[in-house]
Order: C-alpha cells, then structure tokens, then sequence
C-alpha cells in the first residue's frame, strides 16, 4: 500500500517488485506498443537478468507477460543483456541481443517471433546459428566490451546494417557489423564512428531525424531531408549524451556536424538521471519515441528494503529542433489523458521572496506547466566568464541562494514549512553577448534521509528570452521529478525519497528567491490519475 511505500510510482512503468534497469527491443507491433527491459527476477539489485515484457495500448496503461528472452543455450547462458528490435522488410519483428555465454564472453544473438499471428508475441525463438557475432583471436575484439545491439537499418545493395558498442582502451567505438539476411554477419572495415577518451559506449542507438517537423522517420531513411542522430550511453559517466551530423551510407561513416562536443560535456537527452535509452519509430503515429531506464538514488539496502529498483522515464517524442542543433522532447501526449482536477493561474506576480501554494492538485503525482515572463533585464546578475559549468553553477547557486532574476519556478514534493522540497528553477544571468538561462533541479533539500544521493543537476537552456517566454513542465510522481524546460530543450530527471512530504502531507508551490518580480503568465496544474502498470 501507499503507506508503507510511499516512493512507488503511480503512472512510471515499473514491475510489481525486482529490479529493472534498460529498456530493450521497443517497438509497435500490430498495433500494440512492446516493452521489453533488463529485469532480475529474483531481488532488487542487478543479476540474474532476463528481458521481461510488457504491451500496451496507449503507452500509458500496461499488461504484463511472462519474460520473453531468458537463458538457454550455450550463447547467453549467463545472462540475456541489451537489445534492439528491428522491423525486417516483411513486417516481421526480430530482437538483436548481447548473450553472455558460457565462457563469460559478450557475443550477439537472434531471437524472433514463434507467432506472428499473436500481437502479444509472448514466444520467442532463438536462432540455431547463435551467436551470429562473436569477439574471436582475428577481430581483437574485446569479449568484455562487446555489447548492446541497436535497431538494424537497411543501407545500399539492401544490406543491413548495426551497430554495437565497445571500446580499445579508453577510446570508445560503435563497430559496424553488415548482412544481406539477418543471420550471416560479417565486420565492417572500420567502425560507424569512436572518439577518443569517451570509454566504454553502452547502448548505442542511430537514427535519422527530419530536417523541419516533429514527425519521425523510419530508421533506415537517408537523404537531403535528414540528419543522423548518434546517441552514446558513457558507461564510466552513466549519461546519455549525442551528437548531430551525417551518415554517409556508401562509406559507412558517420560524421558529426562541426562544433559538435564529443564525449561526457556534450549534448545530453536529460541532465538528470536517464540512462541507457532507446529510440523506435512509431508507423502509426508518425513519432519516433525515446525510453530511458531511471535508476534510484537510494542506497541499495533501501532498495533491498523496499523491494524493488528502477523505473522507466515517461516515453517522449524526441525530434530536432528548427535550428537543427539540438533535440527536442516532449511526454508523450497520451500521458494526458490522465490528468484530473485542473487548477489554472494567470498573470499572478511572484514578487521578490515569496512562495505560493498550488493548491486543489495531488502533489504527489502531478502534472505541472507554468510558463514566466522575465522583465528588468538590466538587472541580471552578471554571468563570470569561467561559469562554464552548469550542474556546479546549480550546485552552488542552489534554490535557496538569493539573485536578482531568479531563482524562480517550482517546488515539488514539498513539506509544511519546506523542510523537504525538490526545487526546479531558472536564473538569468547576463552574458559576454546575451542573456543566458539557466535551469537547475536541487534535490539538496529533498528528503531529511540522508543515505540517499541529493546531488544538484543543471544546464544551460538556449531561449531567446528576450522574445520568448520561458516554460517549464514538471512530471511529479512520487519519487521522480521529470521537467521539460523551454519547450522540451532541457530535460532534467531526479529521484527523490521525501520522508515527510509523502501522500497527503506533500505540497506544491511555484516560488521567486530573486530580488526582481517574475510574472507567472499562465500556469496548469492536474492531478494524474494511477494508471494501470503491469
Ligand atoms: N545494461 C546491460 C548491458 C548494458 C548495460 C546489462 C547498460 O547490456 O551495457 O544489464 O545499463
């Protein structure tokens, strides 16, 4: 019951109990939305994983399924790790996955459908020439970094193409494997792309994004109207980081677009916590749909304690955004029709130091979008040129710190008397050549339990504030916090463990700690109704 487990969520994909980690083989399928992910049957730490399994409709509702891939043969013996589906061109579905085999070895192996007939697609079959790729003495690949399949795309001479992370030392790569019929695969020449001392690329995933719009596109697609979309999973930094540039289909080589960051300071899906994320194209929605593993920022003996570990972030539309330099995300729009008792404010002046409560919605799981206008520019405070860092900018800039223009926007979870509060907030800074925007989320104060990891997040957010507002959008439910800043531009995740501000005793207020007035133009609270999860 709620009572005595106050951080379960109400509309987060998790399992009844265990722990959870990667999403795995994403994809519709007839209609129906399939989930698979990482999931150790027996307790709440990682171990003995297998890809459990669910379906939906909608993506907000979900039924579970008996697990579909688990150990079996000698080629994941130990252990059936990350995977992609792929859509071969008959409509058939077929899962590429990392087995651990009975030398502890990482190798790929093919699993499809037993019944195509069955949406449900509850049996898998695996195939007889497992593993189809395989670490040997004349690849040098290393058997202990050879991992995580992605989507296969179709490229020329209607060959298939897929890529699987590694790494040679401290650099890390995406080695390019090629097949004409699924099964017989033979090693590119040289990797998709690598970068220098990034380590170990977990979980890659590749895609093409449309040039304008917010529709997505078929993994295989190339040509004038896309980019190409390189998205890393830094094992040694556990973030989620990606590049923009192009995919040249006769040599095989993906190039990111110039001033692109490699590595751990580059673009990141969520300065929060999401790890180990996955794309699919939606065919019927037009919509490509990421998924993220959330971890816990409690201690494993909590988690022991409470049975359970992980959960799955709301899917998002991802897209590019109209300059072409960055994604966008937004919640599905289907987590909508959750929302209950809506509470509304308009044009409400938050004056320098205060705190107002919204009051009617469920604090504990609720949706929230307030969006600001900034005025008095001038007296922004003025951005040092070495405040290069934002997480370290939040960090000591917390929602407490008093400035001139911010810091303003919302505390969640939040106590009586704020003793406990998770705050996600903006502050403006002047900079060398514009006004610049930052976005934190402070988990500092977030529970009076101090086991668990409070760590600050932030990033800088690219709006043109002098012409546009600024929004913000949070996801509360319970123990996880999932804000959208500017439209989708930043996303920042967190896990927090209130000890006091759970259930009933949870608030929700939207505050100003900055000397200067901020006009909330509008803001829409609901409570989320629970809905059904496996
Ligand atoms: N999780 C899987 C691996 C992957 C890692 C094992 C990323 O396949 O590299 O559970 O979280």
């Amino acid at each position: 019951s709620s009572a005595n487990q106050p951080y379960r969520t109400g509309y987060h994909f998790q399992p009844p109990k265990n722990w959870i980690n990667d999403p795995n083989g994403v994809m519709i399928y007839k209609g129906l939305y399939h989930f698979f992910y990482q999931y150790n049957p027996k307790g709440a730490v990682w171990g003995n994983i297998v890809w459990a399994h669910s379906t939906s409709e909608d993506l907000v509702n979900w039924t579970p399924h008996e697990p579909a891939i688990y150990p079996s043969q000698p080629s994941d013996i130990n252990g059936c790790w990350s995977g992609s589906a792929t859509i071969l061109s008959s409509g058939k579905p077929a899962m590429l996955y990392t087995g651990i085999d009975s030398q502890n070895r990482q190798v790929q192996n093919l699993a499809i459908p037993k019944n195509l007939s069955n949406p449900y697609l509850t049996e898998w079959v695996k195939s007889a020439k497992n593993p189809l790729m395989q670490p040997t003495a004349q690849n040098h690949i290393n058997a202990s970094s050879f991992r995580d399949p992605t989507t296969a795309w179709l490229g020329p001479n209607k060959e298939w193409r897929v890529i699987i992370g590694s790494k040679v030392n401290r650099q890390g790569l995406a080695i390019l494997y090629k097949s004409k019929n699924f099964v017989n695969w033979y090693q590119s020449k040289t990797p998709l792309h690598s970068a220098d001392n990034t380590g170990m690329w977990e979980c890659p995933d590749f895609f093409p994004v449309l040039l304008h719009g917010q529709n997505g596109v078929d993994t295989s697609l190339n040509g004038p109207n896309v980019k190409h979309v390189l998205k890393v999973s830094f094992d040694d930094t556990k973030h989620d980081c990606y590049t923009i540039g192009s995919y040249d289909n006769v040599e095989d080589i993906y190039t990111p677009d110039e001033g692109s960051v490699e590595g751990d300071s580059g673009l990141r899906y969520d300065y929060g916590k999401y790890y180990a994320s996955k794309t699919f194209f939606d065919n019927v929605q037009n919509r490509r749909i990421l998924t993220s593993w959330i971890n816990e920022s409690s201690s494993a003996a909590d988690d022991i304690k409470k049975g359970w570990s992980g959960v799955h972030a709301i899917p998002r539309k991802i897209w590019l955004d109209e300059f072409g330099k960055q994604l966008v995300q937004w919640p599905v729009v289907e987590i909508e029709k959750l929302r209950a008792n809506h509470v509304s404010l308009a044009n409400k002046l938050l004056e320098g130091g205060s705190v107002i409560e919204v009051p009617g919605v469920t604090a504990t799981q609720a949706d929230v979008e307030v969006s600001f206008e900034v005025k008095d520019f001038e007296k922004a405070e003025v951005l040092e040129p070495s405040w290069t860092n934002p997480q370290l900018l939040c960090t000591r800039m917390g929602a407490s710190v008093i400035g001139s223009l911010g810091p303003f926007g919302l505390l969640v979870l939040a106590s009586e008397g704020l003793k406990e509060r998770t705050a996600v907030f903006f502050r403006i800074f002047k900079g060398h050549t514009k006004y610049v925007v930052l976005m934190c989320s402070d988990q500092s104060r977030s529970s009076l339990n101090q086991d668990n990891d409070m760590t600050t997040y932030g990033a800088f957010l690219d709006v043109d504030i002098r012409h546009h507002k600024l929004s913000l959008r949070s996801l509360i439910d319970h123990s996880i916090v999932e804000s959208f800043g500017g439209g989708g531009k930043v996303c920042i995740t967190s896990r927090v463990y209130p000890t006091l501000a759970i259930n009933e005793a949870a608030h929700l207020y939207a505050f100003n700690n900055g000397n200067q007035s901020i006009k909330i133009l509008e803001l829409n609270a609901w409570s989320m109704k629970t809905a059904k999860i496996n």
